[in-house]
């Protein structure tokens, strides 16, 4: 019985390195090991290909290293393997960090500061209120909640869109397609932190984006194929939408003429919003194996037919 690393393109080592601190009496095994795939039970993955998974005929389990599984996702996944994520409530707090600085960034124009500063030019703006601009956060799981927490003790009212209908102390919920309309139509910052699935793929496109009142910003973390790039181009080249900051790209990293890299409406960022740590990863993946080995459904197992 063996766990195996094949977290390309992320570094396998500090992977193995955690999985052997979590579960030292188990075979951990990278690429480099010349795994024996018969021996393979579980596999810890970023992303994965066609073709790779009919070689181990005893897996048990795949392992997403990250929140998100729609990389592991493939036509050959056996139905008997669960697909697990990973929740790591540090991860949450980190994401949410990074989403409050882009908005805070956009409401106190700190870019437009540190324009004036380089031509040494001392003139002052107004101050856009926080109780003026109201968040919405797209997708209240575990991302999105963390999220929404961290704005309202700065002011900001917030509202949250999700699939299935919720009740979130202090956020004005929304739900489903029906919802959508009205959600979009009372944000000011619109914040992604949905899972890439058939359904949320090109969701934030001209239709959508355009829904934003004028002068809205958005701040992209859940996945790059969800954003129609052209569109909020011309939906910032048109001054609809007053800024963007993007995280996460369909192609990662985008390449060097793609237009996000130079537009002076764009912050990009290479996919750090936040990073499980290893050890989270490594437990959790272990905790996949027992669980899948034990014969019961992993706790962090998603739903395959969802996507998420
Ligand atoms: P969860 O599975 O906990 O939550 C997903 C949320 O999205 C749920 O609220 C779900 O609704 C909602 N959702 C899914 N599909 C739809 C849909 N079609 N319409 C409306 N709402 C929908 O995931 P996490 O919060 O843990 O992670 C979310 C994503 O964030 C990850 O998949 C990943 O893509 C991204 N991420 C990015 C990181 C970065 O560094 N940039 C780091 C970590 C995550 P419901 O509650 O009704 O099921
Ligand atoms: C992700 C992650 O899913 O980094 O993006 O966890």
């Amino acid at each position: 019985m063996a766990i195996l690393v094949l977290s390309n393109p992320l570094p396998s080592a500090p992977f193995a390195e955690a999985l052997r601190r979590a579960a030292p009496d188990v075979t951990i095994w990278t690429e480099a090991d010349a795994p024996d795939p018969g021996l393979v039970e579980a596999i810890l993955a970023w992303r994965m290909k066609a073709g790779i998974l009919p070689k181990y005929p005893n897996l048990r389990v795949l392992c997403s290293t990250g929140a998100g599984v729609d990389k592991l996702l493939v036509e050959d996944l056996p139905a008997s393997v669960p697909v697990t994520r990973v929740v790591d409530p540090a991860q949450g707090v980190e994401i949410a960090q990074y989403v409050v600085a882009q908005a805070l960034a956009f409401t106190r124009d700190l870019a437009l500061y540190a324009r004036q500063q380089a031509d040494a030019q001392w003139k002052r703006h107004p101050v856009r209120l926080a109780s003026q601009c109201r968040v919405g956060v797209m997708g209240l799981g575990a991302v999105g909640q963390a999220i929404a927490r961290a704005f309202a003790p700065l002011g900001y009212p917030v509202a949250g869109w999700s699939r299935s209908a919720k009740s979130l102390p202090g956020i004005q919920c929304h739900a489903g397609l029906d919802g959508l309309a009205k959600f979009l139509s009372h944000t000011d910052i619109l914040v992604c932190a949905l899972p890439l699935t058939p359904e949320t793929r090109g969701l934030l496109n001209r239709g959508t984006l355009g829904q934003l009142p004028r002068g809205a910003f958005v701040v992209n973390v859940g996945r790059g194929e969800q954003l129609v790039e052209p569109d909020l181009q011309m939906l910032l080249d048109e001054g609809h939408l007053a800024g963007a900051a993007l995280d996460v790209f369909d192609r990662e990293p985008p390449p060097p003429d793609n237009w996000v890299w130079r537009h002076p409406k764009v912050s990009a960022t290479p996919h750090i919003a936040a990073q499980a740590s290893f050890d989270v990863v490594a437990a959790q993946c272990v905790d996949a194996w027992r669980s899948a080995r034990a014969g019961d459904a992993p706790a962090l197992a998603v739903d395959r037919a969802a996507g998420y």
